[in-house]
């Protein structure tokens, strides 16, 4: 104890430096970026998150002894001041966090320094309270001059390292996998501080540019034989069938198709969709092909037919590579394209990649007007979200692509008890006993948006792509589900059946409907919509096959590996008839998994060297 006091006591200028610079980037937290927070722990991480660094930083002047040291500890207090700074200015003009690739175009400087005089303000001041009084301390021979200590340096390198796990810690009990799903820097800086983000953010883009950099063009040649080989012509009743009308596009948050044409104590769970069935062509064997960048990957997939990462979120770490987008596409046949989604523009990174998708307008929160009483869960009700977006639509230049994403119906699927129009499930997992109550939600507010684009005379005009983005329930629900749909366990066979996602094609006027079987994915929308629109497919880098080509292979990868054909399954190292699932041969699931591989290296060749600015 008296040994730890007098270390404190020895060590007192650098700890108040470390106080000092910790107590600023919790009020720059609150006032500057005004973070808030949801409960006492959250609250509780804000306010320790900036120690780790703050030691780890000022840490650095014990390689130094005598004035030296009390130096140092001023100028990394100022560097640390200087990061906080300039993120506040970046932050005022784009509500946004600096990454290291934006401090490297040079472009978004410009838009800075253009307004920087009008982002700096008086009160900035204050942000150098701590470097005077530190300085201050130093003039007037007040800071105690320290004599070198042998082993300190790493030892206050090492307490920073503690703290930082211990902080990571507490952080992942209040957002799990925090690092490697959730990859809104807001929720980073919330939760391991804003230092610690920058730092993470440089490893994340190290990793993806060593790749970048030793590729070159000739990687492009095998992909672009590979691609020829499997392009697969479009059904000549149906190419161009949609020419020159308004795509609107509805990503639908956690759909599974286990819902569809299901009742729940009798009551239907989806019947504004099952009555659509009927007059759209409908895919039942449709897979979502998504891994940890959840929506994002979905929105990955239909932009590009390309596959997303088996860990962490293309939309992060690849969002400045070029490619060849389904809008950039279609801004150049004509159309106007959009997105409209009412959260935050920067979750998902969905700001920076959506500009290198080359969209035209994002629709984010701000376009929306969000209160109480119209949000729940995760914000805006999906209600309340199609009603506002009508105005936006009518705002928008035609023949418009616009992608709406709803999120009412996801995790913990909250709802109010005015909005619940079917019973919750009973069984042991609240999770899913809820998830009916939401998708019944989401699928009146589909219902009503309908009939406002009916009303206002953009129905007639438009074709409708839905699909659901990604699984609603994951695998640690599997004693509630198999209680659900009446099995006696969900083996890995049913595993992969629970990846099906609802996904229409809804022509209005077309009356050609049909139920379609094909076993598909994700990747396939981007072909299947151009084909629809009367746009070539031929010389596009795309790993999907238009849904409705004659040619076709029923045939999906998921992202995992998982390969599904009209016959077998192939999942988890294990070979399974489609029909009973029984196990079979891995033999007979052999060139079918090989080719699912073949399609995942080569998608992935194509992100990691960012292969397509050769093309
Ligand atoms: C957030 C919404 C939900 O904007 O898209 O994201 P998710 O958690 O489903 O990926
Ligand atoms: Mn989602």
């Amino acid at each position: 104890m008296a040994v730890i006091k007098a270390q404190l006591a020895k060590h007192k200028f650098f700890l108040l430096a470390v106080l000092l610079l910790s107590v600023k980037t919790y009020l720059v937290y609150k006032v500057g970026f005004n973070i808030s927070s949801e409960n006492v722990l959250q609250e509780f991480l804000l306010f320790i998150n900036p120690i780790s660094s703050a030691v780890f930083l000022i840490g650095l002047s014990f390689f130094f002894t005598g004035l030296k040291r009390n130096v140092v500890i001023v100028v990394t207090s100022l560097f640390a001041t200087l990061v906080l700074y300039f993120n506040l200015l970046y932050f005022r003009f784009f509500s946004d966090f600096l990454t290291w690739p934006v401090l490297f175009q040079t472009s978004n400087a410009k838009d800075l320094t253009g307004s920087i005089t009008e982002l700096i303000r008086t009160i900035d001041l204050l942000l150098i309270i701590d470097l005077v009084i530190l300085s201050y301390l130093i003039l007037k021979k007040i800071a105690p001059i320290q004599v070198k200590a042998k082993r300190e340096p790493l030892i206050v390198l090492g307490l920073s390292f503690v703290i930082f796990i211990v902080n990571l810690g507490i952080a992942q009990i209040e957002r799990p996998q925090l690092l490697t799903r959730s990859f809104d820097r807001e929720m980073l800086v919330k939760n391991i501080g804003l230092l610690n983000y920058h730092v993470y953010d440089g490893y994340i883009q190290s990793q993806s540019r060593a790749q970048r950099v030793f590729a070159d063009s000739s990687d492009m040649t095998e992909i672009l034989d590979y691609r020829k080989e499997n392009y697969k012509e479009a059904d000549q009743d149906l190419y161009a069938i949609a020419e020159g009308k308004n795509v609107i596009v509805i990503s639908l948050e956690s759909l599974q198709t286990f819902v569809i044409n299901e009742t729940l104590d009798g009551e239907e769970i989806t019947p504004f969709l099952n009555s659509l069935i009927n007059e759209s062509y409908y895919f039942d064997h449709f897979y979502h092909q998504t891994a940890q960048g959840k929506t994002s990957d979905s929105e990955f997939l239909l932009a590009t037919s390309l596959f997303p990462r088996d860990s962490g979120s293309v939309f992060f770490t690849h969002a400045g590579n070029e490619y060849h987008s389904l809008p950039e596409i279609l801004n150049e046949a004509g159309y106007y394209t959009s997105v409209l989604h009412a959260n935050n523009k920067s979750f998902w990174n969905r700001d920076v990649m959506y500009d290198s998708f080359g969209y035209d307008h994002f629709f984010d929160i701000e376009s929306y007007e969000v209160n109480e009483e119209n949000s729940v869960g995760w914000g805006l009700k999906d209600v309340d979200f199609f009603k506002q977006s009508i105005e936006l639509l009518k705002s928008q230049p035609q023949p418009f692509y616009s992608k709406f994403i709803t999120l009412t119906n996801h995790f913990p699927f909250e709802l109010g008890e005015e909005d619940k129009f079917i019973n919750e499930f009973n069984s042991n997992s609240n999770t899913l006993n809820r998830y009916f109550p939401t998708v019944r939600y989401m699928d009146h507010a589909l219902e009503l948006f309908f009939d406002e684009l009916k009303e206002n005379g953009l129905y007639e005009d438009s074709i409708f792509i839905m699909y659901g983005d990604h699984y609603g329930i994951s695998d640690y629900h599997n004693r509630a589900m198999s209680l659900f749909l009446n099995k006696d366990e969900i083996t890995d066979f049913d595993q992969i059946q629970l990846q099906r996602v609802p996904m229409f094609v809804h022509i209005p006027g077309h009356s050609d409907h049909e139920l379609k079987h094909t076993v598909a994915g994700q990747i396939d929308l981007k072909p299947t919509i151009m084909h629809l629109l009367g746009l070539e497919t031929k010389d596009d880098i795309q790993f999907g096959t238009d849904l409705f080509s004659p040619e076709r292979d029923s045939f999906v990868v998921l992202r995992d590996g998982s390969v599904i054909t009209d016959e077998y399954v192939f999942t988890k190292g294990s070979c399974y008839q489609k029909a009973d699932g029984a196990e079979v041969d891995i033999e007979e699931c052999e060139s079918f998994r090989e080719r699912g591989a073949q399609d995942l290296y080569f998608s992935d060749k194509v992100i990691y060297g960012d292969l397509l600015r050769f093309y």
